[in-house]
């Protein structure tokens, strides 16, 4: 750790409030250059106690940058985790309040529920499998708090991997009876096909991302408890959205999501 307890309860309040004001921040590492990753994770489990202390739930977890596309688009290399609360649920066919939000993109995820601990190091897919309740489509909608959406890695993992909204839907599935790997997935915008991809995006399995979870959550001493909802990270890139706009995710075998934004 290279921050004072000070300054990474400054850090979080600072990107806290950004959130809640829907008014984006340049990235704090411009300030901080010498922060580690310890301290970027110091900042978003901050953030995460501030929510928890003001009565919000926690609502599971999201893995992010999972993908090529998703690397590629945002630059950066290496797979991040955050967390989700109460209040950035919807449910299938709602509208989301776009005024809330600075800059908004959906992305369409596969995601899990556990049904016993997952417990790292040395986690694998067997593992994930074994620990899985079913799969169900997500649809996440992100929203850096950073000018332009643009960051590093250490500044998105402070800002809870830019993680605002989310949508759970379709159907629930046993991940025994369908191959992820081969999902298909499509993302609508106003009616247009707008991405396309399949399971296999997600680290070759989207089970891997959650393995991978484990095992990060591991070197801080963390787990992963049962019956916790798990956002395994984008198929596709993230595509922006705007106020009026109308998207469906649909998930081969397991449904498609709607939402607009108003
Ligand atoms: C960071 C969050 C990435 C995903 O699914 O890859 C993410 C960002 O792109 O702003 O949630
Ligand atoms: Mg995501």
């Amino acid at each position: 750790m290279k921050l004072d307890r000070n300054t990474i309860e400054e850090l979080a309040a600072h990107l806290e409030t950004a959130e809640l004001n829907a008014q984006d921040v340049v990235k704090i590492t411009d300030a901080h250059p010498d922060m580690d990753f310890d301290d970027a994770y110091a900042i978003q489990t901050a953030i995460r106690q501030a929510k928890l202390a003001r009565g919000q739930r926690f609502a599971g977890m999201k893995m992010g940058l999972t993908s090529r596309a998703k690397m590629t688009q945002m630059g950066v290399e290496t797979p991040i985790y955050g967390f989700l609360m109460d209040y950035m649920a919807h449910g299938d066919g709602d509208q989301i309040q776009i005024d809330r939000l600075i800059h908004p993109k959906v992305e369409p995820e596969i995601a899990l529920v556990t049904r016993s601990d997952l417990r790292g190091p040395g986690c694998h897919i067997g593992d994930v499998l074994a620990a899985t309740d079913f799969v169900v489509p997500a649809l996440e909608v992100i929203d850096s708090r950073y000018r332009d959406f643009k960051f590093d890695l250490k500044s998105v993992i402070a800002d809870n991997t830019s993680a605002s909204r989310f949508v759970a839907g379709g159907c629930a599935r046993d991940p025994r009876e369908i191959d992820l790997r081969t999902l298909g997935v499509v993302l609508e915008k106003n009616g247009e096909v707008v991405a396309t991809g399949a399971g296999a995006a997600v680290l070759g399995h989207p089970a891997n991302s959650v393995a991978m979870l484990s095992n990060m959550l591991a070197a801080r001493g963390e787990y992963i408890a049962a019956g916790t909802f798990i956002m395994t990270g984008a198929v596709t890139e993230a595509i922006p959205v705007t106020k009026g706009d109308s998207v469906i995710a649909r998930f081969q075998g397991l449904g498609s999501i709607s939402v607009r934004f108003a």
